[in-house]
């Protein structure tokens, strides 16, 4: 009954709060000293000590403050890991917690809101706690930032710290390079979702026409012919702002890569140097990059609505599936997710996980870059507060989707939207391509 129900929901809640903890706690006192716990690895990132306790102090705010109706622990921080206050850059030269003062404080919260679940309702009446929404919005907070983290780690210099896992599966797709979408309408987004954050919703139909797009992100043996064949020297594939990016930034290929000095490709990884794995999803490609890589290739990158309709459209039922394989949590053998792999695997992986469309590997390995800039949806409220998206909305960020290698599995299905700014690589993302289904979409390119 409703009873046993709320009970279920609890101890789901517990224990996902205690993954989301390990994960960063692993990310951090874990692995690092705390010289490099307080130090600035990027002038792009926080100090990964701001991080972990600023997950604290969300979660102090939220469930504890707010769901739980609980006395304030440290309102007297809330100023230090306000995000709108203190600009990344400018953390490091905060009165921060200490790396023990916070793993304290944020034992300390987390012993309050575990108490305070026992007496938790997931009032139907209440949209803040309604089918535990507030507890979820935490979790997906932490994981959120432990990619964050990742990022920070991967920008770090220094000797690898964290353990390197088996190899990915092998990628042994022998399918289509591209699948066609028909015309007709779709439902996008989301109402009922309990995980959803508010720019996820509501559930709307969106008319697309048809469209083709490629079963595989763009692989590291791909986006190397458009180097080698001069891409980032010839402004035709580029538009002007990418151009403008491309000269005066110098950048001549995607972040981490180096020449090996006889003519092959490393890639920096988490402080390993490898060769350059061909069949892998390139990463750590801006929108620009990503752009040009799709106009010389004779190509464009999907609108947001394209991708998402490729995702989880099913012709079949005319239904919008919450996850492209369909309501399943996600596996091993649906997804390269939650950091389990440290890398992307092969394009051409994860058979169990393709969508309707035949498109695969929808969720995880990398974040894929669309041609679409952050809005709401027509009917979009702020909730629970306005500067999770709403405050972003109608700037300068590109949508991107599906989630990365480094991505958990309780922050990411298919309605999941991020963004970032079109310049932006330091974060995990790559890119599929897509083209109108008359004619070539982006028309003019090398092939
Ligand atoms: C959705 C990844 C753009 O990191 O700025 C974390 C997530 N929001 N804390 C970000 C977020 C508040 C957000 N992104
Ligand atoms: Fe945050």
């Amino acid at each position: 009954g409703e009873r046993a129900a709320a009970e279920n929901l609890r101890a789901r809640i517990a224990a996902e709060l205690d993954t989301g903890r390990a994960r960063s706690v692993g990310l951090t006192l874990e692995a690092l000293d705390e010289t490099e716990l307080v130090a600035q690895h990027s002038p792009l990132m926080s100090p990964l000590v701001w991080d972990l306790a600023h997950v604290g102090n969300y979660e102090e705010q939220w469930l504890l403050r707010t769901a739980a109706g609980g006395e304030a622990l440290r309102p007297d921080i809330d100023v230090l890991y306000d995000a709108f206050e203190n600009p990344r850059a400018e953390r490091v030269g905060l009165p921060l917690l200490s790396p023990r003062e916070a793993e304290d404080y944020n034992a300390r919260v987390r012993d309050r809101v575990l108490d305070s679940l026992d007496r938790a309702a997931f009032d139907a009446g209440t949209p803040l706690l309604d089918g535990g929404f507030v507890y979820h919005m935490v979790i997906q907070h932490e994981h959120q930032h432990d990619e964050t983290m990742l990022a920070t780690h991967q920008l770090r210099r220094g000797d690898p710290v964290l353990a390197d896992p088996p190899a990915p599966p092998p990628g042994a797709f022998a399918g289509p390079d591209e699948v066609l979408v028909e015309a007709g309408p779709f439902t996008m987004g989301t109402t009922a979702d309990p995980w959803a954050y508010d720019n996820e919703r509501p559930a709307h139909t969106v008319e697309v026409p048809a469209f083709w797009i490629d079963t595989r992100a763009v692989t590291n043996a791909r986006y190397l012919e458009f180097v080698a064949d001069g891409g980032y020297d010839d402004p035709r594939w580029w538009s002007p702002r990418g151009w403008d990016w491309r000269t005066a930034s110098g950048k001549r290929g995607p972040a981490f890569w180096t020449d090996d000095g006889a003519g092959g490709v490393l890639r920096r990884r988490l402080g390993r140097v490898e060769p350059l794995p061909m069949d892998e999803p390139v990463q750590h490609v801006s929108f620009h990059e990503a752009e040009a890589y799709a106009r010389w290739a004779g190509k464009r990158l999907p609108t947001e609505a394209e991708w998402e309709k490729a995702a989880r459209y099913d012709p079949a039922t005319g239904q919008s599936l919450r996850f492209p394989w369909g309501s399943a949590e996600p596996g091993e053998a649906h997804a390269n997710l939650g950091q389990r792999l440290l890398r992307p695997a092969a394009a051409g992986t994860y058979p169990a996980g393709a969508a309707p469309s035949g498109a695969l590997q929808m969720l995880g390995d990398v974040w894929e870059w669309t041609s679409s800039d952050f809005h709401g949806y027509p009917g979009f409220a702020a909730f629970p507060y306005r500067e999770y998206s709403e405050v972003f909305f109608g700037g300068d960020y590109k949508v991107l989707r599906g989630g990365s290698w480094a991505t958990h599995s309780t922050a990411v299905r298919a309605t999941f939207r991020n963004w970032d700014h079109p310049i932006r690589r330091q974060i995990f993302s790559g890119f599929r391509c897509a083209r109108d289904a008359e004619g070539a979409g982006g028309a003019g390119g090398r092939r």
